[in-house]
C-alpha cells in the first residue's frame, strides 16, 4: 500500500485510482471542525463553499454529529418495505417548516427533481388531463439541477449535457426571470414550470423582484404546477428558511437537499400538498434508502435547527456587511457582485484572471471556494460565520484582486 502523508501523495494516489470528473483544488482535507478545515500537512482553511451549501450548519455541527451517533446505535436502515420510527416524526417536522401536507424523502437532490418531475407529470395526466405522453415541463435557461440523464437533457451548459444523448423530450427552456416568455411558452400540455428561486451554479443569479411572485400568479391561473428547487437556495442560506420566501411566494413542490443532511448523511426530499403528492401510489416510485431512519434522524435534527429562525436570522444579518465589504471591490478587479444572505457571486474582472485562478489564490489566503463559470466564484460560507470571520473572506477577495492588479 502507498505511504500516503503529504497532499501531493493523496493527490496522486486519488488521480490514479479515482474517475476524474473533478479538478480539485491541491487541498487534501484531514479534519474539519465549523468552518474551518484543517489539510492533512496541518494547514488550516475557511470553507466559504460549504460542501455547495450541502454544510450550512458547519463541518461536524456537534448536535447533529450526536443525533447521528444516537442513531447509529439504535438502527440505520429499514426499508421501505416496513415502517421505522425515525420516518414520520422527519416528514412532520420538514412539512411543517415548509407549510406543505407531506414530504417523499430520497437520497441527493437530484433524486429529488426527478421525483419532482414524475410528480409534476403524473399529475398532468391524472388530474389536469393532459394527453398521455404529451406533458410538457418549463425550464429556465441557465439551469442546474443535478446530473442524471433526464435533467441534462433540458440543461445548456455544454460540459454537463454533451455527449449524453439520446435526450428526454418534454421539456420547453426559456430565459430565466422573463415572465412574458415563460407565458408565451404555456401550452395545454404544460403541467409545471421548474424554477431555481435563485440560480447557484449560473453564479448566484437573482430574478428581478416580481419575478417569483409573476410566476406563482401565472402558474395558478393556468394550472401549472410551480416547483421551486431550493435544494442550494434553501434551508437558511438567503435568510430565509426558502429563498422562494423573500417575497412571500408558495411553490406547489419544493425540491430540498443539501444541508436538510446537516453535511452528514445524503438526504434529500419533495414537499407538496397531499392534493399532488398522492398521485404517488405504492410501488410507483421509491428507493432503497429513501426515509432510512439514520438520515430521517438527522434530517429531523436540521429541521428543528431551522425551527429555531436563528441560521436564517444570522444569514440575513450579514448580508449587508457581504454585499457592502464586496461590493467596495467594484472597479478595483470585481466587475459586479449579487449577494443574498449569505451566498454571493462575485464577478472578477475577466482580464486580470479567470475563476479557478481566484480561487487558487484565494486558498493560499487561507480561504476554500469554488468558481461556478468563467471568471465567476460563489462565496457561501457555513450560516454559523461570525461577523469578523465573514470579513476573513472578503479581505482574502481584496487581497486577491489586489496583488492580481498589481502583477498585471
Ligand atoms: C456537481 C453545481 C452547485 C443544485 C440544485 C439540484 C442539485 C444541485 C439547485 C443536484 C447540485 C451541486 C452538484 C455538484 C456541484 C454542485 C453545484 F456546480 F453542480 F451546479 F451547487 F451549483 N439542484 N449542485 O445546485 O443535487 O444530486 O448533487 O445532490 O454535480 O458538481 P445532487
Amino acid at each position: 500500500m502507498t505511504e500516503l502523508s503529504t497532499n501531493q501523495d493523496f493527490i496522486d494516489l486519488e488521480d490514479k485510482v479515482a474517475a476524474h470528473n473533478y479538478s480539485p483544488l491541491p487541498v487534501v482535507v484531514g479534519t474539519a471542525e465549523g468552518i474551518w478545515v484543517t489539510d492533512v500537512e496541518g494547514n488550516r482553511y475557511l470553507d466559504a463553499l460549504s460542501g455547495y451549501s450541502a454544510l450550512n450548519f458547519g463541518h461536524r455541527h456537534p448536535g447533529l454529529i450526536q443525533a447521528a451517533k444516537d442513531q447509529l446505535d439504535k438502527s440505520t436502515l429499514t426499508s421501505r418495505a416496513f415502517h421505522n420510527d425515525q420516518l414520520g416524526p422527519f416528514c412532520e417536522a420538514l412539512a411543517t417548516l415548509l407549510g406543505k401536507d407531506m414530504i417523499l424523502p430520497m437520497n441527493t437532490g437530484a433524486e429529488a427533481v426527478e421525483t419532482a418531475l414524475k410528480i409534476a407529470r403524473k399529475w398532468g395526466y391524472r388530474v389536469k388531463g393532459v394527453a398521455a405522453g404529451q406533458a410538457e415541463i418549463i425550464v429556465m435557461d441557465g439551469n442546474f439541477h443535478g446530473r442524471t440523464t433526464t435533467i441534462i437533457s433540458f440543461s445548456d451548459d455544454p460540459e454537463a449535457h454533451d455527449d449524453y444523448g439520446p435526450y428526454t423530450p418534454g421539456f420547453v427552456s426559456v430565459p430565466y426571470g422573463d415572465l412574458a416568455a415563460v407565458e408565451a411558452a404555456v401550452t395545454d400540455n404544460t403541467v409545471a414550470v421548474l424554477v431555481e428561486p435563485i440560480q447557484g451554479e449560473q453564479g448566484v443569479m437573482i430574478p428581478k423582484e416580481g419575478f417569483l411572485p409573476g410566476l406563482r400568479e401565472l402558474c395558478t391561473a393556468k394550472n401549472v404546477l410551480m416547483i421551486a428547487d431550493e435544494i442550494q437556495s434553501g434551508l437558511g442560506r438567503t435568510g430565509t428558511t426558502l429563498a422562494c420566501g423573500y417575497e412571500g411566494v408558495e411553490a406547489d413542490i419544493y425540491t430540498l437537499g443539501k444541508a436538510l443532511g446537516g453535511g452528514i448523511v445524503p438526504l434529500s426530499a419533495v414537499a407538496a400538498n397531499a392534493d399532488v403528492m398522492n398521485v404517488i401510489t405504492p410501488g410507483t416510485h421509491g428507493s432503497t434508502f429513501g426515509g432510512n431512519p439514520l438520515a430521517a434522524a438527522v434530517g429531523k435534527a436540521v429541521v428543528d435547527l431551522l425551527a429555531t429562525g436563528e441560521y436564517q436570522a444570522n444569514a440575513a444579518a450579514l448580508e449587508g456587511q457581504f454585499r457592502a465589504d464586496l461590493e467596495s471591490l467594484v472597479g478595483k478587479g470585481v466587475v459586479a457582485v449579487r449577494v443574498r444572505g449569505l451566498w454571493a457571486g462575485v464577478d472578477i474582472d475577466p482580464d486580470l484572471m479567470s475563476g479557478k485562478a481566484a480561487c487558487k489564490a484565494l486558498a493560499k489566503n487561507g480561504v476554500l471556494a469554488k468558481e461556478t463559470h468563467g471568471a465567476t466564484i460563489r462565496l457561501a460560507p457555513p450560516l454559523t460565520i461570525t461577523s469578523d470571520e465573514l470579513k476573513i473572506i472578503t479581505d482574502a477577495v481584496a487581497a486577491v484582486v489586489t496583488e492580481a492588479r498589481s502583477n498585471h
